[in-house]
């Protein structure tokens, strides 16, 4: 298939272009490299030594022989997605291109309102750019389970049938996102949805949970292509910063109670997913949902883990409980529904497998690189200003104020 992967220079769309591309697949990636910016204004960097995507890309075609083009640029204008995908022609559009955390779309109103802008134009001029050029392409879209929040019932994948003084519909699952990121992607699905049922189009929403891991086969492949590993309180994802910790002799930082509990999935798992939403496409005027997640843990457990593991390898690993920076139910309930995926032949990896290989062992091997000020959360949801917010004022990104 010819398949377009916006956001390609990040951490899961790195992973999948190469995944798609060695399975024989002809793929092109966009990015306009905002990510690598955003480390910039954070003063805080990957564990992982990476790459320019030249310099990735160059070592790909060395050690697969396959190319992969790219088109650099900003999915948000409009002139260039649509001129990108007008050349490239492709089946499949895999949407990466978003400002994804939470706690950086939670820093000030200037950081909301760019992730805001950033994802819901970026989504609406790919849904255009879709019906206008390349009207039987199916987009695949990364949404997020944090759209469905943490209800006291259990999450099915994207519908919910409900029966209302005696009558009876199937109605999207409703959305209790916990932070203005989460909001975006409640305000993409709701904006392919409407587009799916006016213009025909195709769709696919990977409500996807927490990514963990570093190594897939392909990024395995030379020193090169290696993928990013976030570790720092705005971009770190709770699994890879609890390893960071443990490597550095930091306490696992848990926030609050830890009974908080999400869905988990490996990135090996993440890039088999997305070739599976694009071999088994939805239907023209279908907005299909699924939940991308293959285990759900909760923090605590998660700390457990990882605590076992550094021991494992000779690592004291203490659990701090710290005052919870952010505004989200500490113990609930939760059972989310993850079976479309596996129906279709998703082969899960499993945490206890590839918490020490895929990361453990990376944190140990570059703990060199960590600084330990980018463990404390500094993001806090109820403050009006806080220090990230000082220091992204004094060092503010070109994009956050091109785009204001
Ligand atoms: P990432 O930040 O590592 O990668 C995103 C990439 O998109 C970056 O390379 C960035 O430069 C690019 N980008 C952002 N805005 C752009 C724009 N306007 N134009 C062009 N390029 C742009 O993020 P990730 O962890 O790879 O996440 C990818 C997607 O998956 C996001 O949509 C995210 O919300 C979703 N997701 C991620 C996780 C996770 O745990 N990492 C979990 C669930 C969902
Ligand atoms: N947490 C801690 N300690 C930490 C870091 C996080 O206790 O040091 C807690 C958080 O409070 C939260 C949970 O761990 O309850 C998950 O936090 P996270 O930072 O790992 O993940 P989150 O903010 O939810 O965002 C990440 C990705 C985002 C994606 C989302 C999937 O950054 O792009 O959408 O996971 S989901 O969680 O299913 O919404």
């Amino acid at each position: 298939m010819r398949i377009l992967v916006l956001g390609g220079d990040g951490y899961c769309g790195w992973a999948t272009a190469l995944y798609l591309s060695r399975k024989g697949h002809e793929i092109a990636i966009a990015d306009n490299f905002l990510r690598r910016q955003w480390d910039h204004e954070l003063g805080v960097q990957s564990l992982t030594p990476i790459q320019p995507l030249s310099r990735r890309l160059a070592a790909w075609q060395e050690v697969s022989g396959q190319f992969i083009e790219t088109y650099t640029g900003d999915v948000a204008d409009y002139d260039f997605l649509r001129a990108a995908i007008e050349e490239f022609q492709p089946e499949a559009v895999v949407h990466f291109a978003e400002q994804r955390s939470a706690p950086y779309s939670m820093i000030d109103r200037k950081h909301a309102v760019f992730t805001q802008v950033n994802n819901v134009v970026g989504t609406l001029n790919v849904l255009f750019a879709i019906r206008e050029v390349v009207p039987d392409c199916h987009l695949v879209k990364l949404g997020t389970m944090g759209e469905y929040g943490t209800p006291n019932i259990d999450i099915e994948e994207g519908y919910l049938r409900v029966e209302h003084n005696g009558r009876t519909d199937v109605l999207p699952f409703p959305k209790q996102p916990g932070s203005f990121y989460h909001l975006s992607k409640v305000h993409d699905s709701h904006n392919i949805m409407f587009a799916c049922k006016i213009w025909n189009i195709r769709a696919t929403d990977l409500n996807q949970g927490v990514v963990y891991g570093t190594v897939t086969e392909e990024t395995a492949m030379d020193e090169a292509l290696i993928n990013r590993f976030d570790y720092d309180d705005v971009f770190g994802t709770v699994l890879n910063r609890f390893c960071a910790e443990a490597a550095a002799g930091h306490p696992l930082t848990v926030y609050g109670k830890g009974g908080q509990t999400r869905g988990f999935l490996d990135i090996r798992d993440t890039v088999r997913c997305i070739e599976i939403a694009c071999l088994n496409p939805a239907n023209r005027g279908e907005f299909r949902v699924f939940n991308q997640f293959t285990e759900q843990f909760s923090v605590a457990e998660l700390a457990q883990m990882v605590q076992s593991a550094a021991r494992e390898v000779g690592l004291n690993a203490e659990i701090d409980h710290l005052d919870p920076p952010r505004v989200e139910a500490q113990e609930h309930y939760y059972n989310a529904k993850h079976s479309k995926l596996i129906d279709l032949g998703l082969q899960p990896h499993y945490l206890s497998e590839s918490l020490l290989d895929s990361l453990m062992n990376i944190a140990i091997r570059y703990h060199d690189r960590i600084e330990v000020s980018q463990f404390l959360p500094q993001v806090k949801w109820r403050e009006a200003r806080n220090q990230r917010s000082r220091r992204g004022s004094a060092q503010a990104a070109v994009a956050l104020s091109e785009r204001q």
